[in-house]
């Protein structure tokens, strides 16, 4: 007899196995996202735009609309699609690379705007599809293809910190949020919380999620464990950054 293996109802059954590389924490997100999903009944209002890098991997991953966009670009796309159809629920996947850096300005101005979609970011700290490059969540004195003696805060700066910059310039409607995929029934809260906030038409989400990316860390099951459960909690915090305020508290 064999077992299905339990999966979210909101998942593309036949896109199982999916692409990413053993280890990947993308499979993980996806997961709590689709999880999120199911118990909050949306499945046939959400569309899930995908970036490019490691994250277009997802493209036939729920069984729900999707666009694939540019790099940098799911932000833009999700917010005119939700703007044309203020019904539909947006969900604009993407990596570091892709929101941090050719994409920042679109992830700023989407929280000052207050945009009533839901952005969820991927911070594996490097560019992964690309084979390894620094990305602006590198971690201080992190090797990466493109930092071979580790990185220089001297000449690079800090990594970003996302939610905590989206949390100081976003509206108090906004919700902002870091989980990571070593805990994921927190993870599907903060999605769950994520989503809730852009159901109930109050503005802009954002969640950041710790992930794996054993494949450039080049790292077994228990060096990449580790490497994201102490380094890059010890930079990145863990929890929530900005919750909406009650109506009649906004300022
Ligand atoms: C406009 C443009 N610039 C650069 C690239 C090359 N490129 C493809 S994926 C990628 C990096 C992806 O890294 P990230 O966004 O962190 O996602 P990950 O693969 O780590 O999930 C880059 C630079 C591109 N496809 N398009
Ligand atoms: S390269 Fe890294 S982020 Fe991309 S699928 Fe492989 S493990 Fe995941």
């Amino acid at each position: 007899m064999s077992v299905e293996p339990k999966m979210p109802k909101c998942w593309r059954k036949e896109s199982k196995p999916h692409k990413f590389c053993p280890g990947c924490g993308h499979g993980l997100a996806l997961k709590a996202l689709g999880m999120a999903i199911d118990e909050l009944g949306i499945q046939d209002k959400v569309v899930f735009g995908c970036d490019i890098g490691c994250s277009l991997l997802a493209w036939d991953f729920f069984d729900v609309d999707i666009v694939q966009t540019h790099h940098g670009r799911t932000t833009p796309v999700i917010t005119g699609l939700k703007r044309a159809n203020p019904d539909l629920i947006g969900i604009a996947y993407m990596g570091d690379g892709g929101g941090y850096a050719i994409g920042s300005q679109h992830l700023v101005n989407a929280a000052t705007r207050n945009e009533k979609i839901t952005a969820i970011l991927v911070n594996n700290t490097n560019y992964g599809m690309t084979g390894g490059q620094m990305a602006p969540t590198t971690l201080p004195n992190q090797k990466t293809e493109t930092s071979p003696y580790g990185r220089s805060i001297e000449e690079t700066g800090y990594p970003t910190q996302g939610p905590e910059m989206v949390a100081a310039i976003a509206r108090d409607e906004a919700y902002a949020a870091r989980g990571t995929v070593a805990n994921m029934r927190q993870l599907k809260g903060f999605f769950k919380k994520a989503l809730q906030n852009q159901i109930d038409g109050n503005g802009f989400s954002f969640v950041e999620v710790l992930s794996t990316c054993p494949t450039n860390w080049r790292t077994d099951a228990k060096g990449t464990w580790k490497y994201l459960e102490e380094e890059m909690t010890k930079f990145f915090k863990v929890g929530e950054f900005k919750t909406p305020a009650a109506k009649g508290e906004q300022s």
